[in-house]
């Protein structure tokens, strides 16, 4: 890996002692990770648990007409079987999805896409339960699906959604933001309008571990532990009891290890509410954890998206507007997660970098009979779809104009001294130095140099693309008063105690899934007490040991709850100079804060650290007047607004002119997410998400044939990246903090997943312009490729 100007420690300075920035700590979690040694929910065992299998659907939209479960009841092993109908009598054949909309937990009436959840088997064994499947008798009435999403408001369009009272069509919401008129009057002046249809496919986010639950129902006190994978343990928590009925007190969520997330695990699934219901009906704990096909069919797909883009400027290459008609496949139940307000997410960033007089975006939802979930896969809540429309229209109005991608995009984008800067559609960005982020990426890349090298390949017929993307996300949701999940405000809990002996443990309510929550929540409390990151524990994944928030996803991790943690760590340093007075028999207002201690001003010899004021908050001196003993403190902070992390990228590829493979050849990748915690977890977040790009834009797609079958089911037919198919990243970074964040952190979570593939997408249609191509969709497989090269239109 190529390491581009890694801050090197500074003792003289006291660099090796600051626990944000500086240095590369290593992730506390990697021991028992390296060695195999994490907990994940597959690995709980619990006395007298049985298993939960699901028989799904193999057909996309069909009637149900009749389901016997005799053979299966039969079984010996068999303890329990559950359909639709037994959930109606309970009230739970259908559950609230996050997005206002039900989904059906077990069929009733209808199936609505292929691999839907029609039975549940409960079993001694897991392999007993699955075998059991085979033994439930389902008649089913087929009916013609509904694939093209393109086709579903047609009045002729199968009508799937006929469980919602007076629906008769497949309209789920129209969306809009920006100004219509004022974008309209800025395409009518201007010189140069390039339009283009520039399509997301759908693709799963494939974390490593599937998703599961293990339930734990006890009929004697009547509370329920679920150990499940899951992104939100608390607002999980809440969902259920709301839904089933169970006082929360009684409802424990438990989110061990994850093996990976990537927004698959922000939902609350059909499996996870099944094996709560058969270890209430059965008396025992119920593990159900999906196999590989059952996770990329039924749960939380990411994008589908059919976006047409405009993009309208002066002849000499200045951006006036952005003008965007999206339409919008959610599968057949309405069920994606994002603040209730935004219906599209945060699709409305999709001005990105630059400073325009207007826009305006329109997006219609559909239903279809595919998989619901959406907003899923590192997107930060549809930016990714955001960033790969506005930068792929710049690139093609580069094309237009004749311009240079880079040197159009610098002519364009928000200067420094416009910031806080409000955008066409909304945002106020917090803060950014855009320009000096892309000279960096053009001075690693070298780019005047690759395009010589382009030119003269050029001239030997060979195909060699450079692609930029400039992005610009938007992440950390709150406010609250702006932002909610069911109406459960998006603000995060912090709760810290520092021991008698000076260790300390931090309790926070996002979850990590690989993300190293562990280390960097850590270094966070480390920086403002003094306390070493080794001495401080970081709570998380339990409803019963950590304070309400809403979890993990959105890079609003640190945004959010990284905000909670400096500030109840401020507070702790608070109260413990009230503490220190009193042991040094002084006023509280004399006292003066250096990294580990208060001491005296005036005169540092004398003055108390941290761990003695611990041991002094709970020894005998007599404590000031509202000071009550222990060193803790809580908080919950409510973000004044998102922060605004973005980066620019640089692509280049070479393109077998005989086979249409594309190769990836080198990656520059210069991020900026404000302060930097810790150097080694963020440079891993952006090998990952740059992985992820590549999967997308060479090879990923979950794709149906007309009758609505599922070609994305199993890792033979969704392909994701290997080591082989990526270069060696070029990594560097700016740093311009967040001026409203405790700490100046902005997110960096799903940065490069959202701003890779256009890079990579821009740099094949590069290459391949000299033939004449000017567009190509997601995965640039190389059928895909030659067709384009062969000047045929892409298939869809
Ligand atoms: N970090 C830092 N300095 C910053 C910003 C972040 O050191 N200025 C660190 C954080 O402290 C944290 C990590 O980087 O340890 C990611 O932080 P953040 O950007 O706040 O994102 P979240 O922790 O909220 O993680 C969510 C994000 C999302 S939404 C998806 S999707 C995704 C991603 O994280 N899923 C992942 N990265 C993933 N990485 C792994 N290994 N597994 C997943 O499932
Ligand atoms: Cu959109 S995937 Mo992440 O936000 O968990």
């Amino acid at each position: 890996m190529t390491i581009v100007e890694e801050h090197t420690p500074n003792p003289a300075a006291g660099d090796e002692h600051r626990p944000i920035g500086y240095g590369r700590l290593q992730r506390k979690e990697d021991p028992r990770f390296v060695r195999g040694k994490g907990h994940y929910v597959d690995d709980i065992v619990l006395p007298g648990m049985l298993h939960g299998a699901i028989l799904r659907a193999p057909v996309a939209h069909a009637r149900l007409v009749s389901i016997d479960t005799t053979q299966a009841l039969a079984n010996p092993k068999v303890v329990a079987v559950i359909t639709g109908k037994d959930l109606e009598g309970l009230g739970l054949a259908w559950a609230p999805t996050l997005s206002y909309d039900v989904q059906a937990v077990l069929v009733t009436d209808k199936v609505r896409f292929q691999g839907q959840e029609v039975a549940f088997v409960v079993a001694e064994d897991r392999y007993a339960a699955r075998d059991a499947l085979e033994l439930i008798d389902v008649e089913y009435e087929v009916l013609p699906p509904l694939v093209d999403a393109r086709k579903a408001l047609d009045p002729d369009a199968p009508v799937i959604r006929d469980d919602l009272e007076g629906r008769t069509d497949n309209h789920i919401f129209d969306w809009e933001a920006g100004d219509a008129a004022e974008t309209d009057a800025v395409f009518a002046s201007a010189d140069v309008v390039v339009s283009q249809e520039v399509v997301y496919p759908r693709v799963h986010p494939a974390p490593m571990e599937t998703c599961g639950a293990v339930a734990d129902f006890d009929p004697i006190d009547g509370k329920l532990t679920l150990y499940e994978t899951s992104q939100a343990p608390h607002a999980h928590r809440t969902i259920f009891a709301m839904v089933a009925g169970i006082p929360e007190q009684k409802i424990r969520i438990v989110s061990p290890d994850i093996g990976g997330g990537f927004g698959n695990k922000v939902g609350i699934y059909p499996g996870y509410i099944l094996a709560t219901v058969g270890s209430i009906v059965t008396g025992r704990p119920v593990k159900w954890m999906e196999d590989r096909s059952e996770n990329l069919m039924s749960t939380s797909f990411a994008r589908d998206y059919i976006m047409q883009g405009e993009i309208a400027a002066t002849k000499d290459g200045k951006i006036l507007g952005l003008r965007t008609n999206v339409l919008a496949d959610h599968g057949a139940f309405n069920a994606t997660a994002q603040p209730t307000k935004y219906p599209a997410g945060f699709f409305h960033i999709f001005t990105g970098s630059y400073d325009l007089q207007a826009a305006y975006c329109k997006v219609t939802g559909v239903y279809t009979n595919k998989a619901p979930g959406g907003v899923a896969y590192a997107c930060s809540f549809r930016v990714t779809e955001a960033v790969y429309l506005v930068e792929r229209m710049v690139d093609a109005l580069a094309r237009r104009l004749d311009m240079d991608p880079a040197e159009l995009r610098l002519k364009n984008f928000i200067r420094p001294e416009q910031f806080p800067y409000p955008n066409k559609t909304g945002w106020e960005y917090d803060s950014g130095d855009y320009e000096k982020t892309m000279r960096l990426s053009m001075e690693i890349a070298g780019y005047d140099e690759l395009r010589r090298e382009q030119e003269e390949r050029r001239a030997r017929g060979e195909l060699m693309g450079i692609g930029i993307s400039f992005f610009t996300e938007t992440v950390g949701a709150g406010p609250r008063k702006h932002m909610d999940i069911l109406g459960l405000g998006m603000a995060d809990g912090a709760e810290l105690r520092v021991h008698p002996t000076g260790k300390a443990v931090v309790r926070i309510s996002v979850q990590s899934q690989g993300q190293g929550h562990e280390t960097t929540f850590a270094q966070i409390v480390s920086e403002e007490l003094g306390i070493p990151p080794e001495d401080i524990q970081v709570v998380h994944g339990d409803t019963d040991q950590t304070p309400f928030g809403l979890g993990t996803y959105g890079s609003r991790s640190t945004p959010v709850s990284g905000g909670a943690v400096a500030l109840v760590a401020r507070k702790v340093r608070e109260k413990a100079k009230f503490i220190a007075a009193a042991m040094l028999e002084t006023r509280p207002e004399d006292l003066e804060w250096e990294k580990g201690r208060w001491f005296v001003k005036g005169d540092p010899s004398v003055g108390k650290t941290m761990a003695e004021i611990a041991l002094g908050a709970v020894g005998t001196i007599e404590l000031p007047e509202g000071i009550d003993g222990n060193l803790d403190a809580e908080v919950t902070y409510d973000p004044p607004n998102l922060t605004f992390p973005y980066g620019a990228y640089i692509c280049v590829v070479d393109v077998d002119p005989g086979t249409g493979v594309v190769k990836v050849r080198r990656f520059i990748a210069v991020d900026d997410c404000g302060t930097r915690i810790n150097p080694m977890i963020i440079e891993g977040q952006v090998h990952g998400g740059l992985t992820d790009g590549v999967g997308m834009a060479l090879m990923e797609i979950i794709e149906f044939d007309e009758d609505g079958n599922n070609l994305g089911g199993s890792f033979m037919d969704y392909l994701i990246p290997t080591a082989m198919e990526v270069p060696n990243w070029e990594t560097g970074y700016t740093v311009t903090p967040s001026p409203h964040h405790p700490i100046g952190a902005k997110g960096i979570g799903e940065s490069a997943t959202v701003g890779s593939p256009p890079a990579i997408v821009n740099a094949i249609i590069d290459a391949l312009s000299p033939l004449g191509v000017t567009t190509i969709d997601m995965p640039c497989t190389p059928a895909r490729v030659w067709e384009a090269m062969q000047g045929r239109a892409t298939p869809p």
